[in-house]
């Protein structure tokens, strides 16, 4: 079996997403310039350089800066000091780079950010606020990243109150420059909240698919088959199969399908590649699936396919789409009455359930630019 040396996009326009109020936003952030002291700039700890927006430098970056790593709960931490190491020589100006987790609140580096930023603001010359008895801060970064998240830990953290900023898995919770919030007493500290915001231009497809995977687009825009064609991709380059062949998560690894518990369609641990399963299985409901057609993609062997990937994943998690199946028997005034359902394998579904896995961490932590 040979699988792809290279990525090609399955379009040929380029990605971006610039919407109207992320460019609004952009301006709104210079505008408050003035009154800030300082900036988290967050970032998702998967793609630590795919997820740049050079922007934040150009516009943003007269003020002091700390980097953010955050869900480093997703990567290998192993690859931390790698990582520091590159970004802190790329960007001599930062104060400090960290990586935490900011749904975590006893997480020991989410607790460092606000004194490191204290301290640092203390010894620096504030030019035209140096007269300013509170701290001002603003939250940047792409969309997703936990921004939000970061800002209702401190307020948890420091002033035991609950979340002021709305979170969400997906891209766009956040949309427009929040007022600000306070997230420490004494000395007064505030935090500006921010959209996430893209770069206008993205650098490669490449770049384009790690982002979507770390759902820094909406999912719709670049289409979830498309990002798991990606991820199989990326997955198969670094020999990483047995991490979707035999994923719990996904009840894969599985088993011969007996007759005994295909009503359930339980499908049990075993190496084994070579699998001999019945004629048919049942979906939930007790419907047939043909195993003469699907039997084939039920195995645990690496494919670079999506499509056969997400059918196996369909089939063992149970997924189907009930579709209308015409018999045509030549006459055409009969074809409605000739009308039967049948029951295919919900790729849709399953490549949700793949996506969904993949951004759980549940088939392992991977920093997804390892190779920039
Ligand atoms: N695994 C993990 N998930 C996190 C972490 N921090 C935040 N999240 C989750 O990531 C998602 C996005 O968090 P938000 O705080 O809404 O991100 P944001 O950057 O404000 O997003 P926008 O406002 O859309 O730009 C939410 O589902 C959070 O629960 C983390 O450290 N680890
Ligand atoms: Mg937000």
């Amino acid at each position: 079996m040979s699988f792809r040396e290279a990525y090609k996009l399955a379009t040929n326009s380029n990605i971006s997403w610039y919407p109207r109020h992320m460019m609004t936003s952009m301006k709104q952030m210079q505008a408050k310039l003035r009154t800030i002291d300082f900036i988290i700039e967050v970032h998702d700890a998967r793609i630590p350089f795919s997820g740049r927006n050079i922007n934040f430098q150009n516009l943003l970056g007269i003020k002091p800066r700390i980097l953010v790593f955050n869900k480093k709960d997703l990567v290998d931490k192993t690859c931390y000091e790698q990582i520091i190491k590159k970004v802190s020589d790329q960007e001599k100006d930062v104060v400090k780079v960290l990586f935490t987790s900011a749904n975590q609140i006893k997480d020991h580096s989410l607790l460092n950010i606000l004194p490191i930023i204290l301290d640092h603001i203390k010894i620096s010359n504030r030019y035209n606020r140096m007269g300013a008895d509170e701290y001002n801060i603003m939250i940047i970064g792409v969309p997703n990243v936990g921004k939000s998240s970061l800002l209702n830990a401190f307020r948890n953290k420091y002033m035991k109150k609950s979340k002021a900023s709305e979170e969400g898995p997906y891209a766009g919770v956040t949309k427009s420059v929040l007022n600000k919030i306070k997230v420490y007493p004494n000395p007064k500290v505030f935090v500006f909240d921010t959209p996430g915001i893209m770069a206008p231009h993205i650098s490669s497809s490449e770049a384009a698919m790690r982002l979507a995977l770390c759902a820094t687009f909406k999912d719709s825009l670049i289409g979830e088959k498309n990002m798991c064609d990606y991820l199989l991709y990326w997955l198969n380059k670094r020999k990483l199969m047995n991490e979707y062949t035999h994923c719990g998560e996904l009840n894969l690894p599985l088993s011969e399908v007996t007759n005994a518990n295909k009503q359930s369609a339980t499908l049990l641990h075993e190496k084994s590649h070579n699998l001999k399963f019945p004629d048919t299985i049942l979906t939930k409901e007790n419907n047939e699936i043909d195993m003469k057609i699907y039997g084939p993609y039920l195995n645990n062997k690496p494919t670079d396919n999506i499509l056969d990937y997400l059918i196996r994943v369909a089939i063992v998690n149970q997924r189907f789409v009930k579709v209308r199946k015409v018999i045509y028997d030549g006459n055409s005034e009969s074809i409605n009455n000739n009308q039967h359902w049948e029951f295919k394998p919900d790729i849709n579904t399953a490549a949700n359930l793949f996506l969904k896995t993949f951004r759980s961490g549940k088939m392992g932590k991977f920093i997804l630019d390892d190779d920039i």
